[in-house]
């Protein structure tokens, strides 16, 4: 009797369509025994392709359904494929010919063959078909308005075609030199009067709350830049309002949003370096820029900066019980603020934000058992360390991110909205009210203080 023979195939397998299950035929007619790696949703991420609209979840579910397909994977890293086939005994590596060349290198471990790619179908053009383009509009002429209308192209089903800044001549001289956006605007009202069905918000930090709520109102959807408010009770209110009018609210957050930030964050769920203990974090930034009307820097370290440090700190230690502040605070805005924080079970978050001082920005997250490095700046997240007092045991992670790291969050954005759902699990309600409740707490001592001095 001759031997089982096995097939390995890979993909995303999003929207499963009629070139997906040829594909798969053909590859099980090759042999006995059929498996399936479908890819992480972090993985295909940090792989360029970030307009994915199922969940691994969901595309798993799909695929063990299919009859003919006997066993079903996930891949998550890029050399798993080999790790795969001396595991699972491979003999035929199988993947459609849009491929031809790239996987040659695997033929050192097993037999690779191409197989033909149904003409017409793609998850692409089904998306294309399905979902209807989200127009997008801009308020403010802020620090990330240009390199955002640049990401958002990598993000499809998203257009952006409005601009809105209250300075009608910045306004104007923008659209002029934009080859993309033509509609400005220095009236908001008549802004969101248009045809827009979201907005994108980077002005100062003291018109977010006004902006948002009545971009709300007008019943769009809302990205906005960090922090969301800067007074106590502000958020919560939005956030209600936008469950009322069933719109998304997201922070701008991007490093929320990058596949090796979300993979450091399973990785920690394993438990690998034991009961943790500690985040140390920095984030700082000189912030030398005044090219924009909208000037940043008297908005103070910890209102600029804090969030930022917070989203790790609360992320892997859960919301702050307890928060200190030790702030170099001049003519009334700070540069540098070392935010010492307590959380569940004696767990401790140091973090220290800056504008006027430069320093490295990497993070530590210590556990009893072992320790995370992330190198600076980890806010851009790409590589992680995971270290141990044996260093013979010590690994590395590395997942990808393309452009400036603004098109993740983008891509969740239009895809929320996509899928008609409120919340991101990246970041969620409460990881926002949680963030921004370490600059309230500073901005409300600091009102103390003033009050005392008196
Ligand atoms: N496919 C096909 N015909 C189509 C579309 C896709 O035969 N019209 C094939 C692809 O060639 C691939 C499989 O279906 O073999 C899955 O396609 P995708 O979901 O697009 O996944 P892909 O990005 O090709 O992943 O590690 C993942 C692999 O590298 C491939």
């Amino acid at each position: 009797m001759r031997n089982k023979k096995t097939i390995i195939t890979y993909g995303t397998y999003d929207m499963l369509h009629i070139g997906h299950m040829n594909l798969l035929k053909r590859a099980k007619a090759l042999g006995d025994y059929l498996i399936v790696g479908v890819t992480d949703e972090n993985y295909d991420r940090s792989r360029g392709k970030l307009n994915v609209s199922e969940s691994t979840k969901k595309r798993v579910k799909a695929i063990e359904a299919l009859d003919f397909v006997d066993k079903v994977i996930v891949e998550t890293h890029k050399n798993q494929k080999v790790e795969d086939i001396h595991k699972y005994n491979v003999d035929v590596f199988a993947i459609g010919d849009d491929w031809v060349g790239a996987f040659d290198y695997l033929n050192e471990y097993t037999h690779v063959e191409y197989l033909a790619r149904t003409e017409g179908i793609s998850s692409t053009k089904l998306r294309k078909e399905t979902f209807d383009t989200i127009k997008l509009g801009i308020v403010g002429l802020g620090r990330d308005t240009e390199a955002f209308i640049d990401e958002a192209k990598y993000v499809s089903n998203i257009k952006i075609n409005r601009i809105y800044a209250d300075d009608f001549l910045a306004v104007k001289e923008f659209t002029n030199n934009n080859d993309t956006i033509k509609y400005g605007h220095a009236n908001y009202d008549e802004f969101l009067d248009s045809s827009i069905w979201a907005v994108y918000i980077n002005t100062s930090l003291k018109k977010h709350y006004i902006l948002i709520k009545k971009a709300l109102e007008a019943g769009k959807h809302v990205l906005c830049e960090n922090p969301l408010t800067l007074e106590k009770g502000e958020l919560k209110e939005l956030l209600s309002l936008a469950k009322k009018e069933k719109r998304v609210l997201l922070a701008a957050l991007k490093t929320a949003f990058l596949p090796a930030f979300n993979q450091l964050l399973r990785e920690l769920e394993r438990g690998t370096i034991g009961e943790i203990k500690e985040v140390r974090v920095t984030r700082t930034s000189l912030y030398k820029e005044k090219a924009y009307p909208d000037s940043f820097i008297e908005q103070g370290a910890t209102n600029l900066l804090s969030s930022y440090t917070s989203l790790l700190v609360n992320k892997v230690l859960g919301k702050s019980k307890d928060i200190t502040f030790f702030d170099d605070n001049e003519s009334g805005y700070d540069v540098s603020n070392l935010i010492i924080t307590k959380h569940k079970n004696r767990a401790l978050g140091v973090s220290k934000v800056a504008t006027g001082l430069k320093s490295e920005e990497d993070a530590i997250i210590s556990g009893t058992k072992g320790y995370v490095y992330i190198p600076a700046p980890w806010w851009l997240t790409k590589t992680f360390y995971f270290r141990f007092e044996d260093t013979h045991k010590s690994y590395q992670f590395t997942y990808e991110f393309e452009g400036c790291g603004l098109r993740y969050m983008i891509a969740e954005f239009s895809s929320l909205i996509q899928r008609g759902k409120r919340k991101s699990k990246m970041l969620t309600l409460s990881d926002m009210i949680g963030i921004n409740r370490v600059l309230l707490e500073y901005n409300e001592n600091k009102k103390e203080n003033k009050k005392k001095e008196n």
